[in-house]
């Protein structure tokens, strides 16, 4: 059987709606997962790649960061949306020479992300010259001498932006910061800046490691979880097989949102032949259906009711713990004693009893996890949301011990890896006095260019090379018209690239394609087939070696791609950069002096299940911080605020989508099928507006600088949500997100927050 032919661009004719579903995974994510596995790749090959996901001796899911269980990886540790990020990459489509001879750069541009990601993969190495609207074909050679020459010419290092997209192997990372710095800049902005950056700034500030505190043995022991703003049964849907686990042992599950997910009411485990033909597990015990933006507010009054009742019966906080570790607890508590009900109640939508329930489960339980995602990070108050959340867990001495602790879920199979390994605008100076030593030179010291900074910078025509390892800039960033103009002021922009997508249409005066391998596939180098490494979400490092036949024979592996530009670019020097692409164990031995935690790297990294690097605040409750001690904060109540007639728009991601990469038409279950242009609002909003379900809208965004941000063409959705918010996919809502509005602090856009006005469509 062979793969089917590529979707034809059908617009929304064929948008249908179903009652939302209740329960996830299960039979159709099954029937679901094959069925797209054998449209991209035939019969074969789906079997003999998926059984390789997750495996010891295979290479990791591309599908998200949610680690893979310690003790036993499952026949098929995979779920639905892993097999189809694996699918996506390993499909046999191809796309070859005479395809950009037949479509100009203007006719790709007309075409929707999910057809020119069904394309297939590209192939070989294209050039737009100046002036042209087409690609060519053009050698590597000429390909990397070109970005060599154009980063040689700039009057500053500072003119060029190095983005970097979080699937991007450790040893790809570490090569690329290295590059980058010595090339003289750090300018290294990436997809975290507008993930989980927010998450980064407030744990690294409270306590003292911007990373989670928990393993997966630690969910499996806790009394008590929460899963704010997070929607794992799409989005990590491996985390429902743990969390089902957990409440086999009797943790209890509360889940804040503004949406009724699927995968958090109930879940039917695929991997267990009673999940496929059994009732499933009801997850969430309790689901507090917030206010978008409502959670600083909520974790205020959690707070307050735990220092009551401290108060009134004692017994509640963790004195002890409070004592010898904390630091400003007495400001918290005087902070929250004027906490005012009437404010907790509009923000969060929730009332006084279903806040003081949650608290006393809080109050009962011994060892309390919190997780969470998008739903947090991405609002102009994320911050202190975040660090009300490290507040709330301090009082009761819920981080450092098993059971316990902060748990950021990542989104991108390599996000955390690739931070780790310095890929950061804002690096630390120990970091970079490592660095220095180890290759004798002198990083620069001053900040670079985050992703929004970035942005400004091509806009203002202080950047003219960009320069992208994996991802989809143009269409992931905000204020799409901003951005996309703002590529095209670039003298060069360049995307390393598996796939086709938006970005490689928002060309500079020149502009190229460089195709490289996927993690499923052989990288064969000098030394022989290579393996690279990557970081879960929880701070566990292991190894990926893919199996497949590459793509084309002309693809180059991230690492080869960056090792041959800084050659070109740099010139001899201190590096033996063919050394490092001809054997990734060299590049390994370097991270091992560089990283802390990496020691003796390769041997460690032969372990089957990998190994976990050191936190201190989980392995020893040693909090560096600036005070050595773990920070309680006071922080103002925030919350977004909606004027008469304006709702509060969050962007989401879709079940049959990647980010940017739309697998599919369909959003399963929340009952949408054959289109995306869908927004989804309270009924009780709808009818206050007199607007009706299934009536096409333009939304508008409401900010002060009166520019005019429209999105036309959408279909309203009578939904279970918050009342005030409504919710749409992203990316085709990013062009309603102003630049300006960023996240404190993190300075990440507030995709998650945007205020909108609704009026009719002109039909
Ligand atoms: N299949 C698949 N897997 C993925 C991805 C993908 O696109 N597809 N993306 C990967 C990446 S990079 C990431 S970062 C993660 C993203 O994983 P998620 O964060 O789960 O992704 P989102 O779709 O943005 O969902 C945000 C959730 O937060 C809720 N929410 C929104 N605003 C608020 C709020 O103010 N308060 C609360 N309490 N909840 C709120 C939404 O209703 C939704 O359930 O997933 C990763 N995994
Ligand atoms: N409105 C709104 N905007 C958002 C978000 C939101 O919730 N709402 N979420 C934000 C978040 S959390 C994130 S992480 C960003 C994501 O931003 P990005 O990481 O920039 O975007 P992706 O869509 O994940 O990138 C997909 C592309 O990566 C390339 N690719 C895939 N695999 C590989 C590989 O192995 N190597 C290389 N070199 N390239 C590869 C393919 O060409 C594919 O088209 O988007 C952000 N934007
Ligand atoms: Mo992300």
């Amino acid at each position: 059987m062979v793969k089917k032919p590529p979707v034809e661009d059908t617009g929304e004719e064929g948008l249908s709606l179903s009652p939302p579903k209740t329960t996830a995974a299960g039979v159709p994510a099954i029937r679901t997962t094959l069925q797209h596995a054998v449209d991209q790749m035939g019969v074969r090959r789906s079997a003999l790649t998926l059984l390789r996901v997750n495996q010891k001796s295979g290479f990791d899911c591309p599908g998200c960061a949610w680690p893979e269980s310690r003790d036993h990886r499952h026949i098929a540790e995979f779920c639905e949306n892993g097999a189809k990020a694996v699918a996506e990459e390993a499909t046999l489509r191809r796309i070859t020479a005479d395809f950009f001879a037949e479509h100009s750069i203007t006719d790709l541009a007309g075409h929707s992300g999910y057809w020119l990601g069904q394309q297939g993969r590209l192939t070989q190495p294209v050039l737009k010259d100046a002036g042209s609207d087409h690609y060519r074909p053009v050698s590597w050679d000429e390909a990397l001498a070109l970005v060599a020459d154009e980063l040689r010419g700039l009057d500053s290092p500072d003119e060029a932006i190095f983005y970097t997209s979080g699937r991007t192997s450790n040893e790809a990372a570490f090569c690329y910061q290295l590059f980058v710095r010595l090339f003289g800049t750090n300018n290294l902005p990436d997809c975290s800046n507008m993930c989980h950056e927010s998450s980064g700034s407030a744990l690294t500030e409270t306590i003292g490691v911007g990373k989670g505190s928990v393993l997966v043995e630690d969910l499996e022991q806790a009394d008590l979880i929460f899963i704010v703003g997070q929607n794992p049964g799409t989005n990590h849907p491996r985390m429902l097989s743990t969390l089902e686990k957990a409440k086999r042992a009797g943790t209890r599950i509360t889940a804040v949102n503004p949406l009724p997910e699927a995968g958090l009411l109930n879940f039917r485990n695929p991997q267990r032949p009673s999940g496929v033909v059994g009732h499933g597990t009801q997850l969430a015990d309790r689901f507090l259906q917030i206010k978008v933006g409502g959670d600083l507010a909520l974790f205020q009054a959690l707070g307050r009711l735990l220092l009551d009742a401290e108060n009134e019966r004692g017994g509640v906080l963790d004195h002890e713990f409070i004592e010898a570790r904390t630091t400003g607890f007495a400001e918290y508590a005087k902070h929250l004693a004027d906490l005012s009900w009437e404010d907790v109640e509009q923000a969060t939508g929730l009332t006084r009893a279903e806040i003081t329930a949650a608290a006393d489960e809080l109050i009962a339980a011994k060892n309390v996890v919190v997780c969470w995602a998008m739903g947090l990070t991405q609002h102009r108050h994320s911050v202190p949301t975040i660090r009300e959340i490290v507040n709330v867990l301090l009082l009761g001495g819920h981080i450092g011990r098993p059971g316990a602790g902060v748990c950021p879920v990542r989104g991108h199979s390599n996000v955390q890896g690739d931070r780790t390994m310095g890929i950061y605008e804002k690096p630390a100076a120990a970091f970079l006095d490592r660095l220095g030593a180890e290759f004798s030179f002198e990083p620069p010291r001053e900040y670079g260019y985050d992703t929004v900074d970035a942005i400004r910078a091509m806009r203002d025509g202080k950047a003219k090379v960009f320069f992208a390892v994996g991802g989809n800039f143009a269409a992931a960033t905000p204020d799409t018209e901003v951005t996309e103009a703002a590529l095209r002021r670039c003298r060069l922009t360049v995307q390393v690239s598996t796939k086709l997508n938006r970005s490689h249409t928002v060309t500079g005066e020149r502009a190229l394609i460089l195709p490289t391998l996927g993690r499923t596939e052989v990288d064969v180098q000098r030394s022989g087939p290579q393996r690279v490494s990557v970081e879960d979400s929880m701070g566990m490092v292991h190894a990926s070696q893919g199996r497949l036949r590459p793509a084309s024979e002309e693809l180059l592996s991230e690492v080869a791609i960056v090792c041959r530009l800084a050659s070109m670019t740099l010139g001899p020097g201190t590096v033996d950069w063919a050394g490092l692409a001809g054997n990734y164990d060299k590049i390994r031995d370097h991270i091992s002096r560089v990283v802390p935690g990496f020691e003796d790297f390769n041997r460690k990294l032969a372990e089957p299940a990998g190994f976990v690097l050191p936190h201190p605040a989980r392995d020893e409750r040693r909090f560096p911080t600036t005070s050595g001690r773990a920070h309680f904060t006071a922080n103002e109540l925030e919350f977004p605020q909606a004027g008469p007639g304006e709702l509060v728009l969050q962007t989401i991601r879709s079940h049959d989508q990647y980010n940017t990469t739309i697998y599919g038409l369909d959003d399963r279950y929340r009952g949408v099928h054959q289109g995306r242009r869908v927004l989804f609002v309270h009924p009780d909003d709808l009818a206050a507006r007199g607007l009706a379900d299934g009536q096409l809208v333009d939304i508008t965004s409401v900010w002060k600088d009166g520019k005019d941000r429209t999105a036309k063409g959408f279909r309203l959705v009578a939904y279970s949500t918050a009342r005030g918010c409504c919710a749409a996919y992203f990316p085709e809502t990013n062009v309603l997100v102003p630049l300006d509005s960023t996240a404190k602090t993190s300075n990440t856009p507030t995709t998650k927050s945007v205020i909108v006005r609704l009026t009719p469509s002109a039909s």
